[in-house]
């Protein structure tokens, strides 16, 4: 066949027919849900950016030849690779990574299962890969000399638009998608499942080399750093009290301590906790410790008191180290450790991490009767959720550790008419005046919830903790923030003073306190087990008990470096009075960094949060906890 300048490159025509198979694939073969117009948009283009990507490498190969087999083959390679995320996907509804494909049960799992999982029908994938090779074969739109200039040209720009469309878009809909990598679904939406494989690549292999020169050495120093700052067991006030009894800890999602006895419109916004907090341990200065990883770091820390990382979630780029974590520790007590959520149990990488932590069972979406009447927002509403929870956690053998989290009060914390039951706070931010009612209403779920455990009997054998995972009014409500706090700015001590999510803890006959000493979400797992009396022969964590009449270690560290110690607040290069809210030294202002007045009185702690902060994640980078013995 002869060459035409207005002949249309086979690349191009390449790239259109395997993106808009790719496409279909995404819509209707996997289970992808698309939540509105833009993911829809984003969705359709992602697999014209990756075609084009990849087909166009072509027209950098001189010889007509090369250019042709590079395009089959790419084809069909790529075709492969989607197909195999298509049979693991319909037994695992998830997409293939780098650690789950080395991973023996899985490939055992579909192993046994394979041919139940390829369909007649899946020939029609491979439709575009015999029309691009009968094509090439013939070459048709072969670029040759006398053009090449020009397509080259045309071929760069044509992808690199679709690039920037793509990762453009995907920006919009999803900030910071890379960095925090939330969940696989969302990648592939977003980037597409070849990006996808490429991201999961690199992020493996810095991951590795990281754990690969980690050998083991820093490891006393740490334990000697740990063991120096825990206090003595047998200090600890309510040691045992609650020995065999169930665990139930529930995640408030992004529910934060400035709504608790505090008014909105004149009503109450949180009635029920505001009376049960009575009858609770109540931590009115508990801090959360999140970063990038969100509610994930937060579990994080429930069931490691390690730090999560300044940079993504570690749920999902450290899933698989090795740790020492409370369901596991629970479960050599013959407790049986679940959790229940109602979200996708991919997300945040939760399926991978829980196993690997110990769990049996994971309560996600799969368990529950979702419907458009009961979900709102993220998914399904809080209320919903616990009643349908109560018949699996009638069914669990006791003594049982179980997680539940929340997810109504999560932004953009929208809210049907109906399930509102006070007004909308008035201001300029819309975000916050609709959390007032997300977070009341989570608070009635709450209500109902215990009522529910109280009559099926679980409630007299079981401790409760209920926590805030993290913040969910961002700095960028600030103006609005202040009207409703009646101040005028919220500064940077302000900032930190938001942090706080409430904790209680409530242990049947036990009276209501209200603890004020400085927590955090780090100190949990050595609180549950003093109060559980397990003794643990040693652990690397950075938590102390809450209940410890020792001196505990002076402050809490949050993932920014910023920390709060009894007497001050420590955050971006300032130190305040804790008490006061008076700032006492600012760093490198000259004036009242070294002055006798204005001494930098937090610079001592600042130094030992780094270093804090240091060795924790020198254990998860380097999967330190592999070289330690727990049990000598
Ligand atoms: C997702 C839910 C919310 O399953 O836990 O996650 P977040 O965005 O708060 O981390
Ligand atoms: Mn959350």
């Amino acid at each position: 066949m002869d060459y035409d300048r207005r002949n249309i490159p086979l690349y191009a025509i390449a790239g259109a027919l395997f993106g808009l198979k790719t496409y279909l694939v995404y819509r209707f073969l996997f289970n992808i849900s698309i939540e509105n117009m833009l993911q829809e948009i984003i969705l359709f283009i992602n697999p014209f950016a990756s075609a084009f990507f990849v087909f166009a490498i072509s027209v950098l190969f001189k010889n007509k030849k090369t250019q042709m087999g590079f395009i089959r083959y790419s084809a069909l390679v790529g075709t492969v690779i989607l197909y195999f995320n298509l049979i693991f996907y319909r037994n695992f509804t998830d997409f293939i990574t780098i650690p789950v494909l080395f991973q023996g049960s899985n490939a055992a799992d579909l192993g046994s299962s394979i041919l139940a999982l390829i369909y007649v029908t899946d020939l029609f994938i491979f439709l575009d890969v015999a029309i691009i090779w009968y094509l090439s074969k013939r070459g048709v739109g072969a670029i040759v000399p006398e053009n090449k200039k020009r397509v080259r040209k045309r071929a760069l720009i044509t992808v690199i638009s679709l690039l920037i469309l793509n990762l453009g878009l995907a920006e919009i809909e999803r900030p910071q998608l890379l960095q925090r990598a939330f969940d696989r679904e969302y990648l592939v939406k977003n980037i597409g499942v070849f990006n996808f494989h490429i991201y999961d690549i690199v992020l493996q292999s810095k991951t590795k080399t990281q754990r690969v020169f980690a050998n083991g050495e820093e490891v006393p120093e740490i334990e000697e750093y740990v063991q120096e700052n825990q206090p003595k067991k047998e200090n600890s006030k309510l040691f045992g009290v609650a020995e065999g009894k169930n665990v139930i800890l529930i995640s408030l999602e992004s529910f934060q301590s400035f709504v608790i006895n505090n008014k909105v419109n004149g009503k109450e916004v949180t009635p029920f906790l505001n009376d049960f907090l009575e009858d609770s341990y109540y931590f009115d200065n508990f801090y959360h410790q999140t970063e990038q990883g969100k509610t994930s770091d937060h579990e994080f820390m429930i069931d490691n008191s390690l730090y999560p990382l300044p940079r993504g979630a570690v749920y999902f780029t450290h899933g698989n180290n090795e740790y020492n974590a409370l369901p596991n520790l629970l479960g050599e007590k013959d407790y049986y450790s679940t959790v229940f959520h109602a979200n996708n149990k991919s997300f945040w990488n939760r399926d991978v991490m829980y196993d690997n932590t110990g769990y049996d069972k994971y309560f996600d979406e799969e368990s529950y009767d979702i419907s458009d009447e009961n979900s709102v927002g993220w998914g399904m509403k809080d209320k919903d959720f616990f009643e349908q929870s109560m018949e699996h956690l009638e069914s669990l053998p006791q003594p049982f550790y179980s997680r539940f989290i929340t997810l109504t009060n999560h932004y953009p914390f929208d809210l049907d008419e109906e399930d509102a039951s006070i007004d909308r706070f008035d201001s300029s931010s819309n975000t916050l005046n609709k959390y007032f009612q997300t977070v009341r209403y989570t608070d009635e779920a709450l209500e109902q919830f215990i009522q529910q455990l109280k009559q099926s009997g679980i409630y007299e054998d079981s401790i409760l903790i209920i926590m805030g995972d993290h913040y969910g009014i961002s700095n960028f409500h600030n103006k609005a923030m202040s009207q409703y706090l009646d101040k005028e700015t919220i500064n940077d001590y302000d900032h930190v003073q938001l942090q706080r999510v409430p904790l209680l803890i409530h242990i049947p006959g036990h009276e209501g306190e209200t603890i004020s000493e400085v927590a955090g979400q780090i100190d949990v797992k050595p609180t549950l087990l003093n109060l559980l009396g397990i003794e643990i022969e040693k652990d690397i964590a950075f938590g102390t008990d809450l209940f410890s009449e020792e001196a505990r270690k002076d402050f809490i560290a949050l993932r920014d470096g910023s920390f709060i110690s009894e007497k001050y607040i420590y955050t971006k290069d300032q130190c305040y009075e804790r008490a006061t809210g008076e700032l006492i030294a600012k760093e490198g202002s000259g004036i009242l960094g070294t002055s006798d007045q204005g001494e930098n009185k937090c610079k001592p702690i600042k130094e030992q949060v780094e270093n804090e902060l240091n060795y924790s994640d020198k254990i998860v980078y380097g999967d330190l906890l592999r070289f330690y013995d727990f049990d000598s």
